[in-house]
């Protein structure tokens, strides 16, 4: 009997690309994209703003720093960016009407469970716990947007990288980039529901996945997760979280101008798309279970030489070799 040793016995390296087995990787998992950055980007509402790319540089730190397992950086936040915060009520007055059961649920807990309301700007480091007891989902800060392959790598250990800065204040409506509001409003009502964690299995499928199937990966996240819309009891209504933290583009994508197309993950993952302004088309599903039941199956379909699976009890991703 021999034992081959771990390193031995994996995968051929040279053809899979890196990626992280243990939640202590992530801390690789960094590559920014510097596409809306408001250094470099004359377009950004906050090029000419020295105070807030200041303020931006600052927050980012708090990311660059931050390690696996460090309690999460607290922001004090300026009366400025809590009066940017303000696009709450604006967007909490046309949810009822726009916005998916399922998220009106998780935002109803935040707000008696975590604190959420108009007047602050919740924390990561409540929001994070509240989310571990719900669905097991945590938070790690980040400087901005991340490449689509460190930001689905990190959700295979339901984990989510989140921005903790916030927009500039002259362009509160909609943000091409991510921003706290884009993140506490968008994104973490729907991770506090289980039945949405489980889009999380994107994250799986992305593992040691191909540059073209990364590309797939990230094209139907953008169009579910992102600027997803599902059909409740007749009506469509908002999934996304891009769509739910932007006032102007929530109200936009439920009018009648945008065009719909049923969502079917072999169509919407090569539908090309562009991030600066309005989505001009929106996949909607049936029910948000069929959204999330196609999206499983397309994910389990990607052709890799060897399988994942998430082990929760130590937080790491076993490798089976099936060459
Ligand atoms: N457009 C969104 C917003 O204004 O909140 C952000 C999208 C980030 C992908
Ligand atoms: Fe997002």
């Amino acid at each position: 009997l021999k034992r081959v040793a771990d390193d031995v016995r994996s995968i051929p390296e040279e053809k899979v690309p890196w990626f992280p087995r243990q939640i202590k990787d992530l801390d690789r998992c960094n590559m920014l994209i510097t596409k809306f950055d408001p250094d470099m980007d004359q377009e950004h509402p906050g090029y000419s703003d020295p105070e807030y790319r200041k303020r931006r540089a600052f927050i980012s730190e708090l990311a660059f720093r931050y390690k696996q397992g460090d309690p999460l950086p607290t922001v004090e936040y300026t009366a400025e960016e809590v009066s940017t915060w303000e696009v709450y009520r604006q967007l909490r007055s046309i949810y009822p009407g726009l916005a998916c059961r399922q998220f009106l649920d998780g935002l109803q807990q935040l707000e008696k469970e975590c604190g959420y309301g108009e007047d602050r700007i919740p924390q990561l480091r409540e929001v994070s716990a509240f989310l571990k007891e719900k669905t097991g989902f945590q938070l790690r800060p980040v400087a901005g947007l991340l490449s689509a392959r460190d930001f689905l790598n990190s959700l295979a250990f339901r984990v989510f990288q989140c921005t903790q800065y916030i927009r500039h204040s002259s362009a509160p409506m909609h943000s091409p980039e991510p921003d706290c509001c884009h993140e506490l409003l968008g994104h973490i009502p729907m991770l506090a529901d289980k039945e949405f964690a489980q889009f999380s299995q994107i994250g799986l499928a992305s593992l040691g996945a191909t540059d073209e199937d990364i590309e797939k990966l990230s094209t139907l996240y953008w169009f579910t997760v992102e600027f997803g819309l599902c059909k409740q009891n007749g009506t469509v209504k908002a999934y996304g979280a891009g769509l739910l933290s932007s006032y102007g583009e929530l109200v936009y994508a439920l009018s009648n101008e945008p065009e719909y197309k049923p969502f079917n993950p072999e169509e919407t993952a090569v539908q090309p798309y562009q991030d600066q302004t309005y989505q001009p088309v929106y996949f909607v599903s049936e029910s948000f279970e069929d959204a999330k039941i196609k999206l499983r199956r397309y994910s389990a379909a990607i052709k890799r030489p060897f399988a994942v699976r998430y082990d929760p009890f130590t937080c790491s991703v076993e490798v089976l070799d099936q060459s």
